[in-house]
């Protein structure tokens, strides 16, 4: 697969993932069109959309129908929504930029971003229960709440917020971090691969990229967080500024960047199970390792 021909790809998932969340969006007249408009308002804004893009890709990888993966794509981009919403908060990261838009509680205040993240993160299993229709759909679901939940994202918030003001320890923070960052790329791909009905072997496979992909993208943030020439949507130096302990606190840059280069390489390999369907997912660590923004 040339660059040409994976952009082209690339922008073919990004528009079933916008076009199933245009698709799902609750936007009908109603006494709480307000909160509504408050879900859309963060869940419409301009993301990369990657988790989506790696559930889609992982799919047809593993050589399931890109439908059988709409709502689950969707529902996904859903939760980490949510979790993006909650994050800003005064009470967890305080943060009144994201998207390169004022945070969801400057808008619409505390209260009803706290509703707009909830709904993100219910919202999901009625779509996604919606489409079930196979045991691997079903598998899907559920893989998705854990990783979502206290053993996966959650659990990683808890642990970061529980680290700030301290120096953690290199064990704590490669653990907060798979879990709060990677445990839903992790979903995305393992996701994919079941809905498309994959036997274990397959599914071991897309968790060990998952891990890598995700230990990878969050190396590449922690830099981006600390470059000034960086596009993040988000106030720059943030992490410094609250005293958190990151990969590039931990490692310093030449480290963070020879991590970085060894998961993209060994998270390609994991895939070598999937043969030349892998190309894809093979280019986007690629281009994730190297990305500005
Ligand atoms: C209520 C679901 C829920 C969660 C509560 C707040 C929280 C627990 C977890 C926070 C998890 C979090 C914000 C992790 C950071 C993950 C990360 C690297 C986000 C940036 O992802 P990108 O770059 O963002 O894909 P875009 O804007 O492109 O979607």
């Amino acid at each position: 697969m040339n660059n040409i021909e994976y952009n082209k790809k690339k922008e073919y998932y990004h528009s079933v993932a916008e076009q199933t969340l245009d698709r799902l969006k609750l936007d009908h007249k109603c006494k709480q069109e307000n909160l509504f408009s408050s879900i859309n308002y963060s869940l419409l804004a301009k993301g990369k959309r990657i988790r989506p893009i790696i559930l889609l890709a992982s799919c047809e990888m593993a050589g399931g129908e890109i439908q059988d993966a709409e709502n689950f794509a969707a529902g996904l981009e859903m939760i980490h929504n949510s979790s993006l919403i909650h994050d800003d908060l005064p009470a967890m990261d305080d943060d009144d930029l994201r998207r390169g838009n004022p945070t969801n509680h400057i808008v619409y205040g505390e209260a009803t971003a706290i509703l707009a993240g909830d709904v993100l993160l219910v919202r999901p299993f009625e779509v996604m229960a919606d489409a079930v229709n196979s045991k691997g759909q079903l598998d899907a679901m559920k893989y998705i709440a854990k990783c979502a939940g206290a053993e996966g994202m959650m659990g990683g918030q808890e642990i970061d917020l529980k680290c700030e003001g301290i120096v953690a320890d290199e064990e704590t923070i490669v653990i907060l971090n798979k879990l709060k960052t990677g445990a839903l790329f992790k979903a995305a791909v393992v996701a994919g691969v079941m809905i498309a009905g994959a036997e274990k072997e397959k599914i071991s496979a897309a968790e060990e990229y998952g891990d890598l992909l995700g230990l990878a993208f969050q190396l590449v943030d922690d830099l981006l967080d600390n470059d000034p020439d960086a596009n993040t949507g988000k106030t720059k130096g943030s992490d410094l500024e609250k005293q958190k302990s990151t990969y590039l606190s931990v490692y310093g840059e030449a480290k963070c960047r020879e991590l970085i280069d060894m998961c993209t390489s060994k998270a390609k390999d994991a895939l070598s199970i999937f043969g030349e369907d892998s190309e894809f997912l093979c280019m986007l660590v690629e281009e994730l390792a190297t990305r500005v923004s």
